[in-house]
């Protein structure tokens, strides 16, 4: 399967979740202003909505929406803990934090990176922001992980949401999410995806070697 991603945008949740339960995949760079492949060609032939993720399956299909893309992916884990299974309770709530995170936290930042947003906006949009964050966080609490003791998909879209709040916002307030960031940086997965995309500063090599 192919990953088309963006440095540091929200596809790193699939890119990083493919490196945790070890999944075979190519990783492809899109231009997200030119909507273009580094091959020159047109992403919106891949995906006509522009944004990404998108992921190619061997059958050609291709599957969009940050949501989704994790739950196909999560379920081709072979571990369940992960996504649980269908019939298990705690797949709801798994699922419930991810449609959490990408519709009251990933759109919200959104108006963050707008070059066309006030800064009245961007006001607006961090206090609103602020309060979900304080949300998760305690959702989160010690963790290490949102569901508890097993990294599950929406940890690795928190992981992004935490690296965008430390730039954007800061994360003093939030003391739990700030933890979350320092473990979920020392993992394998998050510095072999990091080194891939060009985002890591303190390249030690990771234990893990990438797959792409
Ligand atoms: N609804 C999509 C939105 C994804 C999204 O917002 N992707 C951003 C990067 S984080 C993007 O590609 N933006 C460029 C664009 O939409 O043109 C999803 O949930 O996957």
């Amino acid at each position: 399967m192919k990953l088309y991603y963006s440095p540091g945008a929200c596809s790193q949740a699939p890119h990083i979740l493919l490196h945790e339960i070890g999944l075979d995949h190519d990783a492809v760079k899109v231009d997200l202003k030119a909507k273009t492949l580094e091959d020159g060609s047109n992403y919106l032939d891949i995906n006509p909505k522009g944004a990404v993720p998108a992921l190619q399956l061997d059958s050609g299909e291709v599957l969009t929406e940050n949501a989704v893309v994790l739950q196909y992916i999560g379920d081709r884990a072979a571990w369940p803990e992960v996504l649980p299974p269908l019939g298990s309770f705690s797949r709801y709530r798994v699922l419930e934090l991810v449609n959490f995170i990408t519709t009251e936290l990933h759109k919200r930042f959104s108006f963050l990176f707008s070059r066309d947003a006030s800064d009245d906006v961007k006001q607006f949009v961090k206090g609103d922001l602020a309060k979900k964050l304080s949300w998760i966080d305690q959702r989160l609490g010690e963790g290490p992980f949102l569901m508890g003791e097993e990294l599950t998909l929406p940890d690795a879209y928190l992981f992004v949401i935490t690296r965008w709040a430390d730039k954007m916002i800061g994360l003093d307030q939030w003391p739990n999410l700030r933890a979350f960031y320092e473990r979920m940086q020392k993992r394998d997965s998050v510095r072999n995806v990091l080194r891939f995309e060009g985002l890591l500063q303190d390249d030690t090599p990771a234990r893990e070697k990438a797959d792409h």
